[in-house]
């Protein structure tokens, strides 16, 4: 138990974090998402311990897919499932991050995804919402820091964004595991991959499972196709195709289960740390485009050289992008 309020930013306050107490994380939270440069110093803080005491074993979880899809209410049937008793982490809680399309964004729809995740109370769930920006891939400006707090805080996040073909959604360099979630009869996301222009994600799945016999069609209709889009032998992971309801609770615990051995695969193939990195370049990427623009990046010797110089960078993603600013000559070199 802690009786005074730890100071903002202070090992203190992270330590709280850790713990998952959401005050801590609340307010923490908003010390990231501030865009202010003025805020840069002690965010690189606060980031650095966070990232230097995150358990190793925390992981993330994008769920995207077509509007409606039901990515909502399979997170709160994921969060369900872990949270009950018995599950060994049961006592640990779930992070999520639901970032919406700014131009779909209404306090009702809001409301409506915190509404439809209800827990008990002493259950630890943390849900944050936030508009995307169109540039952005289907992530919010903050989405990247708010999932480094709540990886801190919760040994699984969830990150929800909705995803449709080639407005396709940057959640792959965000998250450890990728979750497509298509419905039945959703001809289009599959035209999509056939063409390339979406990511093969780690697991699929086949909601609304409940529908019967359009269900079981899009599922034959994937296995199908996924064969004709992967290639055999690379380093290895099949990615399964998972009827799931969340309304009867069916595939669930399937789907729990795919998504432990992708987890497992990931280490053991040396994938999670690659994807880490690259999850830590598109952050430096993003910040420094966002606050130097194109010119910026053209300083650096344009976007390839940049990104070499931000994936060879030290330290968090911070410090990365403090390193490109000086070294483009845009801010003095970082303390
Ligand atoms: N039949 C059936 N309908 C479902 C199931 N899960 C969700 N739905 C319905 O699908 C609709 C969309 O559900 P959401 O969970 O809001 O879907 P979403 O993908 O998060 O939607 P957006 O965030 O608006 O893109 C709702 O009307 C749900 O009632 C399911 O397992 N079976
Ligand atoms: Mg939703």
């Amino acid at each position: 138990m802690h009786t005074a309020l730890a100071e903002p930013g202070t090992d203190a306050e992270v330590e709280e974090v850790l713990r998952g107490e959401d005050p801590a994380i609340a307010r923490v939270l908003a010390q990231v998402e501030d865009v202010r440069p003025a805020q840069l110093e002690a965010q690189r803080q606060i980031i650095r311990t966070l990232e230097s005491s995150t358990p190793a074993a925390n992981t993330v979880i994008g769920l995207t897919g077509p509007p409606g899809a039901g990515k909502s209410s399979l997170a709160g049937a994921l969060i369900r499932h872990w949270l009950d008793a018995g599950h060994p982490d049961s006592a640990a809680g779930v992070g999520m991050v639901a970032v919406d399309p700014s131009s779909r964004r209404s306090g009702g729809a809001l409301l409506g995804d915190r509404a439809r995740l209800r827990f008990e109370s002493g259950e630890r769930v943390f849900v944050r919402s936030m508009a995307s920006r169109e540039q952005l891939g289907g992530l919010a400006p903050a989405t990247r820091a708010a999932v480094t707090v709540l990886r801190a805080a919760f040994p699984r996040t969830l990150v929800e964004t909705v995803g449709v073909g080639q407005s396709e959604v940057d959640v792959e360099t965000v998250a450890d595991s990728v979750v497509i979630v298509l419905q039945p009869g959703s001809g289009d996301t599959l035209q999509f991959m056939k063409a390339g222009l979406l990511e093969i994600p780690d697991v699929l799945v086949v909601h609304k499972w409940d529908l019967g016999e359009i269900a079981e069609r899009t599922r034959s209709d994937l296995l199908a196709l996924l064969p004709l889009l992967t290639t055999p032998g690379d380093a290895h992971w099949d990615p399964p195709v998972i009827g799931v309801s969340s309304q009867s609770g069916e595939g669930v615990s399937e789907l729990a289960e795919a998504l432990a051995s992708h987890r497992d695969w990931l280490e053991r193939s040396g994938e999670l740390a690659r994807r880490r990195r690259r999850a830590r370049t598109e952050w430096i990427l993003e910040l420094f485009s966002r606050r130097y623009g194109t010119r910026g990046i053209e300083s650096l010797g344009g976007s390839e050289s940049a990104r070499k110089l931000a994936a060879s960078s030290p330290g968090t993603a911070l410090d990365g992008f403090s390193d490109l600013a000086s070294r483009a000559g845009l801010e003095s070199a970082p303390k």
